[in-house]
């Protein structure tokens, strides 16, 4: 016999809310009591679960949509008989995902399907598709339920890499807690030394600004949602140490103006970012640990033995690193070549998520906006990050003299778990000299 399972009441004064999350499909067999949609209101985010279990005839509910109580969300056939409900992520799993993520990825206005949507389209995120060794051994699918989901993301710990407890493996917010409380994370989000950061800033209620003023509200881009959780994370859990030099690239810079031709002929641009990343793949070489991931689960550093480099581009959808491959293996021109094509190619929205995964170090040029300097966030699990400034042409006192030179402010921040101070500061003064002398790349690179 099919029942409509209608939304009850949520509680006080509370007549509708927000589906965030839709946890079942048709066909699907659940039982007594298990979660079916996750919805937001004013007060609270709340799981809804099922009074009576069965298979799903209809969901009459969609993601995104607003929903008064009363409303039927589900046709439920009572008893039933199909495959049992699976986790969302597992559902997804078997989708052929990459057509999807690509339709998903262009305009902002096709919003994904499911929180693991988002994870894919902005991308770059290796933490949340863990590599199998980083699993623990005959792991499926991860199953956690949207709010311990939301929990872990508000802690600043990334529920992938957390074994399951509960039934089938399931993430439990216990589960959470104590991977937090190993990580040294608290539950409040905030590092239990140093400086007090906020893990995600929707966690923190706001004030009703009309009050002061008239105020607009509109939408997050998958994009920017995606940026901001990625950026609350790695803020709140890794320990970052910034370090700045200068590279003097006077003579780059003629070299840039001699070559640049040769390298237009090729189908390129041969810009500071270019040189950066060729240098930069060489610094990883010569100073491994800074090509690593942290595994602090199993007390182990990841070393890496390919040396991708990621770039961050500024579009109109807003922040994206897409990837080049072995960098270390191509000559500037190449790199030249393929990086004008990656950032054309991000910035017309054509990249796909494959261009934006697997980084080892990513690069951040500000320089053609301007700045003197700034302090970049790592791309976790990646463990430094380049910034790059505006050259300026300053007096540099050589020799008891002043002469006119070009300097170049570089920013390293660096994950301060996993590289000591004396080693940032090694490894950025390698990068600024062997920007002023290339020769060193031969020597040592
Ligand atoms: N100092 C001075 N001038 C610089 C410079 C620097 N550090 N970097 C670039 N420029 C100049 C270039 O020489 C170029 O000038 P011309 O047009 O006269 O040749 C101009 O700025 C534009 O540079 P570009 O974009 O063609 O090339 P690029 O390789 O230097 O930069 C890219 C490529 C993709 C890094 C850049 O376009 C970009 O998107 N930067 C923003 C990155 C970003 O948003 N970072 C923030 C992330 S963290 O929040």
């Amino acid at each position: 016999m099919a029942t409509e399972f209608t939304l009850p009441e949520l509680g006080e004064n509370i007549e509708s809310g927000k589906v965030t999350s839709v946890m079942v499909a048709v066909g699907d067999t659940i039982e007594k009591d298990q979660p079916v949609i996750e919805i937001e209101t004013d007060k609270a985010a709340l799981e809804v679960p099922s009074p009576f279990g069965g298979t799903i005839k209809e969901v009459r509910v969609k993601e995104g949509q607003d929903i008064r109580v009363g409303a039927v969300v589900l046709v439920i056939e009572e008893g039933g008989g199909a495959a049992k409900a699976k986790p969302a992520q597992a559902r997804k799993a078997e989708e052929p995902s990459a057509a999807k993520v690509q339709q998903a990825a262009e305009p902002v206005q096709e919003e994904p399907e499911t929180a693991e949507e988002f994870d894919e389209l902005a991308g770059p995120d290796e933490s949340e598709t863990p590599a199998p060794a980083l699993r623990q051994a005959g792991a499926g699918p991860l199953a956690a339920s949207p709010s311990v989901r939301r929990l872990a993301r508000e802690i600043g710990v990334d529920v992938n890499q957390i074994a399951g407890s509960g039934k089938g493996g399931r993430v439990t917010p216990e589960d959470v807690k104590a991977y937090a409380r190993r990580m040294n994370v608290d539950a409040g989000g905030v590092a239990p030394s140093g400086p007090a950061k906020p893990a995600a800033a929707a966690a923190s209620p706001l004030p009703d600004f009309a009050r002061w003023g008239e105020i607009e509200r509109r939408e997050m881009s998958t994009v920017r949602r995606r940026t901001a959780e990625r950026l609350a994370h790695a803020w709140a859990t890794i320990p970052h140490v910034t370090q700045f030099d200068k590279a003097d690239v006077t003579g780059l810079e003629e070299l840039r103006k001699r070559y640049a031709k040769q390298v237009e002929a090729a189908g390129g641009k041969l810009t500071v970012t270019a040189v950066l990343a060729k240098v930069a793949a060489a610094a990883l070489r010569k100073f491994p640990q800074f090509n690593t991931a942290l595994d602090f689960e199993h007390e182990q550093l990841v070393y890496k033995q390919y040396c991708h480099i990621g770039i961050a581009v500024d579009t109109d959808r807003g922040l994206l690193v897409p990837v080049l491959r072995d960098v270390d293996t191509k000559n500037l021109t190449q790199i030249s070549v393929e990086l004008t094509q990656l950032a054309e190619r991000a910035r017309t929205k054509k990249t796909t998520l494959e261009e934006m995964q697997g980084g080892c170090f990513t690069i951040s040029n500000l320089g053609g906006i301007g700045g003197t300097a700034f302090t970049p966030i790592i791309n976790a699990p990646e463990v430094a990050i380049l910034g790059v400034s505006r050259n300026v042409v300053e007096p540099v006192y050589v020799n008891g003299e002043f002469h006119a030179r070009t300097m170049l402010p570089l920013s390293l921040s660096y994950d301060h778990r996993v590289i000591d101070g004396a080693d940032g500061a090694r490894f950025l003064r390698w990068i600024c000299e062997a920007v002023e002398n290339p020769f060193l790349l031969f020597l040592e690179g």
